[in-house]
């Protein structure tokens, strides 16, 4: 019952505010983007300290807030080592990385010259922890994402803190509010200073309105220090692109660009008590529905205070990474694939859409077919070994203009362990018969 009126009560927060960007005015600065395909997501703060909930543990009140500031203590980063980070992203297949430079607790990954919390004045670290390894990154020549919490639970002139209670109203004290805003729109200014993201992502826009946030004056800010740079779905409709979260789409998202964000467990940070971790499998398959759909995904780890990361996650990008690399040519810089109802499974299609991928469900012992595919196909063959495989039309009508359907035989010495991937080399452009069957 609690969860339902809590369901209800976030219900406005998910309602996505109206998107204020033409999609044709931001079309060049997005390519690499939609290249992109995959980006890894880092949360990294003082709650890996004791692996409690990020940010969220002390404002549902799992935790007193003394006990959760007094993680800053705790916050080594003595293992760390930012190139290690950025060379198993690279490992991943990822193309960019998105690290919070600050959560919603407030506490900043860098040396912030604002009066509030930081890693480097705070903790044992005592470094900026960002600096090195946006460097890492960009020899590794991955885009740089910034994650932004505009909520900040523990700024004193910020209104929100513990999930019951509130400083103040923003409509009773404009004053104070704009304390805060000048606050945040400072730290904005010194991460796009100090690191010129080629990404942001903004989080907690559903504490308040685009006009209380400036939304507009952010985006302008942040295009006026890098008019290239792409910002994420969570400025009240001043984003690029829309953020899904966690659950995986049945249906392509309205707006042009989109990207899922996901955990690997289910927790965005270290967490001591979770161990429902995503297979590999798992993850290879949620990603190939979503750029079949399109779409980018988000793939978030959580290391530890000390700067290493949990063995479990090593494992699911080594592994994708490996598929990734196998498969490349299917994956990186494709375009979404055939509507639905042509193929039960995923697909993706070249640049020029001459070449057809499909990435087989699970392990297959039959054969598969393909349907209304007007297009001659000129091979087959299995991505990332070359076999070819041979195809018979079934149903083809010499008299009639509607395409039969294509029945592929995969024998199982072709498989890949995870998910197999086909190249259809098609003899022109791909066209598709989308109507009914009949005298037509
Ligand atoms: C947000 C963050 O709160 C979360 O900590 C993480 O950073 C993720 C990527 O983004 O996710 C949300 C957003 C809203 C709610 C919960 C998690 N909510 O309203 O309950």
């Amino acid at each position: 019952m609690k969860q339902l009126i809590l369901f209800f009560l976030l219900l406005p927060c998910f309602v996505q505010a109206q998107q204020k960007i033409v999609p044709a005015d931001i079309a060049n600065k997005m390519q690499w983007f939609s290249d992109a395909k995959l980006g890894i997501f880092i949360h990294w703060g003082i709650y890996s300290v004791g692996g409690v909930d990020e940010s969220w543990s002390f404002h549902n009140k799992k935790i007193s807030w003394p006990d959760y500031i007094k993680q800053l203590d705790g916050f080594t980063a003595k293992n760390y080592n930012p190139q290690q980070w950025a060379d198993l992203i690279k490992e991943s297949g990822a193309r960019y990385s998105v690290i919070t430079t600050k959560h919603h607790d407030g506490v900043a990954l860098w040396d912030t010259k604002q009066n509030h919390y930081s890693v480097v004045k705070n903790s044992p670290a005592k470094r900026d922890v960002l600096k090195p390894f946006y460097e890492a990154l960009r020899k590794d020549s991955i885009k740089c994402g910034a994650y932004f919490s505009l909520i900040d639970w523990s700024y004193p002139d910020y209104p929100g803190f513990l999930n019951d209670s509130s400083r103040y109203k923003v409509s009773d004290d404009y004053e104070r509010w704009n304390r805060f805003r000048h606050f945040f729109q400072s730290q904005l200014k010194e991460v796009s200073d100090n690191y010129n993201p080629d990404l942001w992502w903004f989080d907690g826009d559903w504490e308040h309105s685009a006009e209380e946030w400036e939304a507009e004056k952010v985006r302008n800010m942040l295009l006026a220090n890098n008019p290239n740079t792409i910002i994420n779905g969570r400025l009240q409709g001043y984003g690029d692109y829309e953020t899904p979260e966690q659950n995986f789409p049945v249906s392509r998202p309205a707006y042009k660009w989109w990207e899922l964000c996901m955990t690997t467990n289910n927790n965005w940070g270290y967490h001591l008590n979770d161990d429902n971790w995503k297979t590999p499998y798992e993850v290879i398959t949620i990603f190939a529905d979503v750029i079949s759909n399109g779409g980018n995904l988000l793939l978030d780890i959580g290391p530890k205070a000390d700067g290493t990361i949990p063995d479990q996650q090593v494992h699911i990008l080594k592994e994708l990474g490996k598929w990734n690399k196998k498969h490349d040519e299917a994956i990186f810089g494709t375009l979404g694939g055939l509507p639905q109802g042509h193929f039960y499974g995923p697909t993706t299609l070249s640049k020029d859409s001459s070449n057809l991928y499909l990435f087989l469900p699970g392990k297959v012992t039959g054969d598969i077919v393909v349907k209304g595919l007007l297009n001659k196909i000129e091979n087959i063959t299995v991505v990332g070994t070359n076999e070819s495989l041979s195809h018979k039309i079934v149903g083809k009508v010499s008299w009639s203009p509607i395409p039969g359907l294509v029945y592929i035989t995969v024998p199982q010495n072709v498989q890949d362990e995870y998910m197999t991937v086909l190249k259809l080399k098609l003899d022109g452009p791909v066209r598709l018969y989308r109507g009914h069957g009949g005298l037509q």
